[in-house]
């Protein structure tokens, strides 16, 4: 039994690739990706790269360096080139409707990739393929509140002082993210009075800028008590400038990250951030199966998205597999 296990075993794996590539093989997809702001951008840029390649699928591949009109120029060049699908990853979300409307008219069916968009017609793409934005907010503050809520009081834990004040680092102004990450985070705090959010501004998800806007917080903010940012480009900038400081990240300050990159993850295990909720950037091999429904005119799911778990101070990390980004 157990040969035959062993013998079938990488039959029917080898049958279920070759069946995969010949569903996608040779179909044209147009992708529209933003840029290459952080290390997760560039994991998530080499995951559909890597999944064309493997799927057979004929890539057209635009980086639009952090500009709308890019983008729009670049889903209009798809659209002249009559490519089966278009897929992109909207930097913000408003602005679509005509570019999505020409497409349309085009007959070409559009998958959104990993940031959503705002429009009022949601008929005009097939459907959203990413991560749960509004539900790493909430983990965000769900870990504040383990960290400092005893459970059965629902009161500080002794050694805290009333108010919790937090900085918040946001990513980039008007981007699915940012509005997300934010709302899910205040959401879960809602009911908890003694967490203050007293400082909130952009850091556009760049470490360049993290660094900057923690280096002047520091400057001219005391007592803070909580860092929560919304990726860890952001995150291990503003610890650069804390270290600047002779302030301890982890220790001083409570810090709290997105994205799960392996140079966050090294920072948690030296104490350094106290939880990173992951978003996972892997999303080429499903964007290559989803682009394959649609250009055989099937339908797609809504929404689908990404697997994703928290890793905080408390886990053992001994196990935990390199990340790759
Ligand atoms: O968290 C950040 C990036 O859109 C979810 O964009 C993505 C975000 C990610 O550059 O690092």
């Amino acid at each position: 039994m157990s040969k035959f296990i062993i013998v079938l075993f990488p039959c029917i794996l080898f049958l279920s690739c070759a069946r995969k590539t010949e569903e996608t093989k040779g179909v044209i997809l147009g992708f529209s990706q933003i840029g290459a702001e952080s290390a997760w951008r560039n994991s998530n840029t080499r995951s559909v790269q890597e999944a064309a390649s493997d799927a057979g699928v004929q890539l057209l591949f635009f980086n639009a360096e952090q500009k709308q009109e890019n983008q729009i120029r670049a889903i209009r060049s798809f659209i002249a080139y009559q490519v089966d699908v278009i897929a992109f990853v909207p930097i913000v979300t408003d602005g679509w409707e005509n570019v999505l409307e020409e497409a349309r008219e085009a007959n070409i069916p559009v998958l959104i990739c990993d940031r959503e968009i705002n429009i009022k017609d949601e008929d005009l793409f097939a459907g959203y393929l990413g991560t749960n934005m509004f539900q790493q907010g909430q983990r965000s503050a769900e870990f504040l509140l383990k960290k400092f809520i005893e459970p059965e009081t629902g009161e500080l834990f002794d050694e805290w002082e009333a108010p919790i004040k937090i900085v918040e680092l946001r990513g980039t102004e008007g981007s699915s993210p940012a509005i997300k990450r934010a709302e899910g985070f205040r959401e879960m705090l809602a009911g908890f009075p003694v967490f203050e959010i007293i400082y909130s501004e952009s850091g556009d998800f760049l470490r360049s800028k993290g660094y900057e806007l923690m280096r002047d917080i520091l400057g001219n903010l005391q007592d803070i008590d909580v860092v929560y940012s919304h990726n860890d480009g952001m995150t291990l900038g503003a610890i650069d400038a804390m270290k600047e400081r002779g302030i301890r990240p982890g220790l001083d300050i409570v810090i709290v990250t997105i994205d799960a990159e392996q140079a966050a993850i090294d920072a948690l295990k030296r104490g350094e951030i106290n939880a990173v909720v992951e978003c996972n950037p892997n999303q080429g091999p499903d964007i290559m199966r989803l682009a394959a429904y649609l250009a055989r005119s099937e339908s797609i799911p809504r929404i689908t998205y990404m697997h994703e778990e928290v890793f905080t101070q408390w886990d053992d990390l001994s196990a935990l597999a390199p990340r790759g980004y």
